[in-house]
C-alpha cells in the first residue's frame, strides 16, 4: 500500500468517526424524558407492584452480565485484530488451527453462565409465584376476544360477585385497590390466552381446563395497560384492557357502582356473549376452574 492510500484510509476513518459521533449526539438529544427513563430501566416499565422488583433486578443484572460478556468478547476480537494483523505485503500471519485450553474455556464458560442465569431465574420465579395470604380475589376470564373481571366475595357488596366485561370494540377496565394483595384466577372458556400487565412486569397463560393463578400487590396508584400475549384468533390484537389502581375507598365505591348498575351475580361470570364453552369444561365436580362453571 502506498503513502497516498494510507492517507486516504486515515481520512476515511476520521470522517466515519465524526459521522458516528454526530449520529450518537442526534440520537441521544432526540430522547424524551420518558424514553430516558426507559433507557435507565433498560426498556422495562417502572415496577408498579411489590413482586415486580424481583423481576426487574433479574432483568437488570442479566443486562450487566450480558454487557460484561460483550465487553470481554469485543475486547478480545479487537485485540486479536490489532495484535496479529498483517504487517507487510509479503508476510502471512500465524495460522492457528486449534488451541485446546481456549476451546475448553469457551465451552465451559457459557455452560457456567447458563447455570447461573437458570439459578436466578428459578429463584425469582419461586419468589414471584409464592402463595401468600391474599386480600381479594379477581377471577379473570379471557374469552375470544376480550376480558371479564369478576370481583368475588368483597364485603362492600355483601360478598356477592360483581363483574365487568368487555368486547372486542369496548375495552374493559380492571380496577384494583392499592397496597392490597390480589389473587388473579385465570379462566378461559375457549382457547389459550395470556393475561399480562406490562407495568406489573408479569403475565401468565390462560389455559382452558387448567387453573392458573398468581398474586400481585400493586403499590402505585395510577393507570396502566394490559393485553393478551397469546395469539388467540382473528381479533387477538383487540384483547386490550385498562388497569386502574385506586385507593381502597375508591375501589369499594367502584364495586358498589357495579352492583347498582346490575353487574352482579352469585357466581363468577365466565365469558360474555361472544364466548362459547368447550365441551368437557362444564364438569361441576372440577374445583380447579377458578370458580367458573
Ligand atoms: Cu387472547
Amino acid at each position: 500500500m502506498g503513502p497516498l492510500l494510507h492517507q486516504r484510509g486515515a481520512r476515511f476513518l476520521r470522517r466515519g468517526a465524526l459521522a458516528v459521533a454526530l449520529g450518537a449526539i442526534l440520537f441521544v438529544s432526540g430522547c424524551s424524558a420518558e424514553s430516558r427513563g426507559e433507557w435507565q430501566n433498560l426498556a422495562m416499565p417502572d415496577p408498579a407492584t411489590e413482586q415486580a422488583d424481583d423481576i426487574f433486578y433479574l432483568w437488570r443484572w442479566a443486562w450487566v452480565a450480558a454487557l460484561i460478556t460483550g465487553a470481554i468478547v469485543w475486547g478480545l476480537i479487537f485485540w486479536v485484530m490489532f495484535r496479529y494483523r498483517r504487517r507487510s505485503d509479503d508476510e502471512v500471519p500465524v495460522q492457528t488451527r486449534y488451541n485446546l485450553p481456549l476451546e475448553i474455556f469457551y465451552t465451559i464458560a457459557p455452560v457456567i453462565m447458563v447455570v447461573v442465569f437458570f439459578y436466578w431465574t428459578v429463584d425469582v420465579q419461586n419468589a414471584v409465584l409464592q402463595d401468600t395470604e391474599e386480600d381479594l380475589e379477581v377471577n379473570v376470564v379471557g374469552q375470544q376476544w376480550s376480558w371479564t373481571f369478576n370481583h368475588t366475595g368483597n364485603e362492600a357488596v355483601g360478598g356477592r360477585n360483581v363483574y365487568t366485561s368487555g368486547t372486542a370494540s369496548d375495552i374493559p377496565t380492571l380496577v384494583l385497590p392499592v397496597d392490597q394483595t390480589v389473587q388473579f384466577n385465570l379462566y378461559s372458556p375457549d382457547v389459550i390466552h395470556s393475561f399480562g400487565i406490562p407495568g406489573f412486569l408479569m403475565r401468565m397463560d390462560v389455559v382452558p381446563g387448567r387453573y392458573n393463578h398468581f398474586e400481585v400487590t400493586p403499590d402505585t396508584i395510577g393507570e396502566f395497560r394490559g393485553k393478551c400475549y397469546e395469539l388467540c384468533g382473528v381479533y387477538h390484537s383487540r384483547m386490550l384492557f385498562d388497569v386502574s389502581v385506586v385507593s381502597e375507598a375508591d375501589y369499594e365505591q367502584y364495586l358498589t357502582e357495579l352492583e347498582a348498575d346490575g353487574f352482579v351475580s352469585d357466581r363468577p361470570v365466565c365469558g360474555n356473549g361472544q364466548a362459547y364453552t368447550q365441551v368437557g369444561l362444564d364438569d361441576e365436580s372440577d374445583e380447579n376452574d377458578g370458580g367458573c362453571e
